[in-house]
Formats: C-alpha cells, sequence, structure tokens
C-alpha cells in the first residue's frame, strides 16, 4: 500500500467506500423486503467524522431506532464480517464441548454471549470511547468443529483461525470449552511468535490427560506450554481455587511458565492489586487473554460446566479487563459459558460484558496517541 500514489490510494479508498455502500443499501433492501420489517435496521455509518477523518466504520442499529430485543443476531448486533471489507477486530463463535470432563453445553456458548450482548450500548463509560466508532469490529461467525472428534475440531479451530487473519487483525473469540484455546493460540502464535498469557479461571487447566486424552477443557495450557506458544516468562492464572488433584498440580503449572493469583489472593490484593501484578507479569509482551467463565461465582455465573464456590465477581473480572488497555493485547476468548445451566441470563450477560470490556480495551489501545 505505502508504495501507492496518493491520488491513488484516495480513488482506491473512494472506490471501496463505493462498493461497500452498495452492498449495505443491498443488503438494506434484501432487509427491507422481510415482511415483519417496516424499515430496514439502520447501522450508523461514520457517525463521528467531523474532521472527514479516514475511519468509516459500520456499526451496530442505533438501539433508539431499533430495539435492542430486533435486529441482527451478531454480537453487539454489529455487522457480520462479510457485510465489511475487513475488520480491526473479529468476533469468532466456536460452539464445541466435547472436550468437557463434567457438565455439557458450552456448545450452545456462542449464541448465549450473543443473545446476552444485545443490551450493550456504545460509549463506554470507564474508558470514554465508542469501541464500535473507534475500531471495524464485526461477527465472523462460527466455526464448524466435529462434535464426534477432538482431533479433528481442533485442528479446524486452528485452520479457522488462521484463515480468519486474513480479514481481520485480532480475533476475539466465544466458546466453546476451553479445549478451543488450543487451537486459538497455535493460530495467535503464527502471527505473533510466543505469547504471554492472562487466564482467568477457577482451575489451572495445566493438566497432562483426562482418560488417556491430550486435547480436553483442562489440558490445553500444558499443549500450549509443551508447544513454544506461550513465553513462560510472562503467563499467570487469576481466580485460581478449589481442591487439586495433588499438590504436585501446582509445581508443574510453575515449571510450565505460570504464577497464580488464587481466589484468596484476589481478595487480599484487591482489584487493584491484582491488575498491578499482571501488569507486572507480562509487562510489554505480546499478550493474550482467556476468561474461563467460571473464574466467576456460581451466584455471578450458575451457567457454566465446572463451577467452583468462592469465586470473584463480575465486577472484578470487568474492572480487570478494563485495565487491559494498557497492555499489548493481542487476542482474547471467553469460554465455558453453558446456557442450560443459567438463569435469567445472568452468565451470558457476565461473559456478553467480558467481551465488551476486552473489545474496548483493545479500542481504547489503538485510539491512544
Ligand atoms: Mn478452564
Amino acid at each position: 500500500m505505502s508504495d501507492q500514489q496518493p491520488d491513488e490510494q484516495q480513488r482506491d479508498e473512494r472506490s471501496r467506500e463505493e462498493g461497500s455502500r452498495r452492498e449495505r443499501s443491498e443488503l438494506a433492501s434484501e432487509r427491507s423486503e422481510r415482511p415483519v420489517a417496516s424499515e430496514p435496521p439502520k447501522r450508523s455509518e461514520g457517525a463521528r467524522e467531523p474532521t472527514g477523518a479516514a475511519i468509516r466504520v459500520s456499526q451496530p442499529p442505533d438501539a433508539r431506532e431499533l430495539p435492542r430485543f430486533a435486529g441482527p443476531g451478531t454480537f453487539a448486533r454489529l455487522p457480520r464480517l462479510d457485510e465489511v471489507e475487513r475488520a480491526a477486530v473479529a468476533v469468532l463463535g466456536v460452539p464445541f464441548d466435547a472436550g468437557t470432563t463434567y457438565r455439557p453445553g458450552a456448545r450452545f456458548g456462542p449464541e448465549a454471549i450473543r443473545a446476552g450482548s444485545k443490551l450493550l450500548r456504545p460509549y463506554h463509560l470507564g474508558l470514554e470511547i465508542e469501541p464500535w466508532a473507534a475500531l471495524q469490529v464485526a461477527d465472523a461467525g462460527d466455526v464448524s468443529a466435529n462434535p464426534f472428534d477432538i482431533v479433528e475440531a481442533v485442528g479446524q479451530i486452528q485452520t479457522a483461525a488462521t484463515a480468519l487473519y486474513d480479514k481481520a487483525d485480532r480475533i476475539v473469540t466465544l466458546g466453546g470449552d476451553h479445549t478451543v484455546a488450543l487451537p486459538l493460540l497455535r493460530a495467535a502464535h503464527a502471527r505473533h511468535g510466543p505469547v504471554a498469557l492472562v487466564h482467568f479461571d477457577a482451575h489451572l487447566d495445566t493438566w497432562d490427560t483426562y482418560f488417556g486424552a491430550s486435547y480436553t477443557h483442562g489440558t490445553p495450557f500444558r499443549r500450549a506450554s509443551e508447544e513454544g506458544l506461550l513465553d513462560r516468562t510472562g503467563c499467570l492464572h487469576a481466580g485460581i481455587r478449589g481442591p487439586l488433584y495433588a499438590d504436585s498440580d501446582l509445581a508443574e503449572d510453575t515449571d510450565l511458565g505460570f504464577q497464580v493469583i488464587s481466589a484468596p489472593d484476589v481478595e487480599q490484593l484487591g482489584v487493584a492489586g491484582m491488575v498491578e501484578r499482571i501488569q507486572q507479569r507480562v509487562g510489554d509482551r505480546p499478550v493474550y487473554v482467556s476468561v474461563d467463565i467460571d473464574v466467576l461465582d456460581p451466584a455471578h455465573a450458575p451457567g457454566t460446566g465446572t463451577p467452583e464456590a468462592g469465586g470473584l465477581s463480575s465486577r472484578e473480572l470487568l474492572a480487570a479487563l478494563r485495565s487491559f488497555s494498557r497492555l499489548n493485547l493481542i487476542g482474547a476468548d471467553i469460554v465455558e459459558v453453558a446456557p442450560a445451566y443459567d438463569h435469567a441470563q445472568i452468565t451470558g450477560i457476565a461473559a456478553a460484558h467480558a467481551g465488551y470490556e476486552l473489545l474496548s480495551a483493545l479500542a481504547a489501545r489503538k485510539a491512544a496517541p
């Protein structure tokens, strides 16, 4: 791009804009043919361009014109990836739960998180940013992962994430059980090299095998560390609690490159202390954030596969994620939402807000001078 003449570049940009405007109006006319809609959902486009800034992004419909319980089923009612040319961040669903060891059901996680995300509004109070205006975020839909063959599913997820990097700079994934983090980390590693990992979870997920199986939702980070995907000097877990199999679990976890901020530690340190420890550990490294929703207390996230009492509040988790606008965040996932055990969308809404914090942190980092 850089060897293009400026006027050539402008021409390209103009024709791209015209092309996507045409596509959008085609889509709008498709929508207007639906008998239930009196008018097509309006996306607010380039609403904040008083200075003629080059950023032209397609945003969710305005909830004051199209009620939030109506409209697209994408995350936060954002455009689909195929409605925009490319995205700064793609939201990817991975409906897969064949790696669970207890309650199944996280295959319905992506749709539960998307449903919970309909409530999200465009302005982030704490970060003072409109993430959908600052970045083009789009929903890339769901990966097709074989529910009968974990090894094949892991390969399919890795292939899909790798291909998605052709159309998006960052990926925020909605799981799925925690097995999905391994192929996502492989794809992230191929792009960024070894990454620091900030892992929110009740459980270590660095066990070796279950019933002889290497790929499960309790083993992704041992595999990731063994495969060299992680920078072993920059990884940590936060929110760990509950009984372990043996004290050797912790010793092996340390050898794999992890530090632990336990749930009782969070109580002692407070959110500010937890955030400080995370920042000290990861520094300027490229960092991948993996959020197992069971890091939250079952009171804050009942809809999950392996709940543990004594967890974080959603307020504590969201505050920590919000602070990651100060990190070099390269990707993230939110996993283990199993809506069959949820009540009143408590878990789906918490997970949707976790996604909003991560996307806003990415936007705030980008928007910072
Ligand atoms: Mn987990």
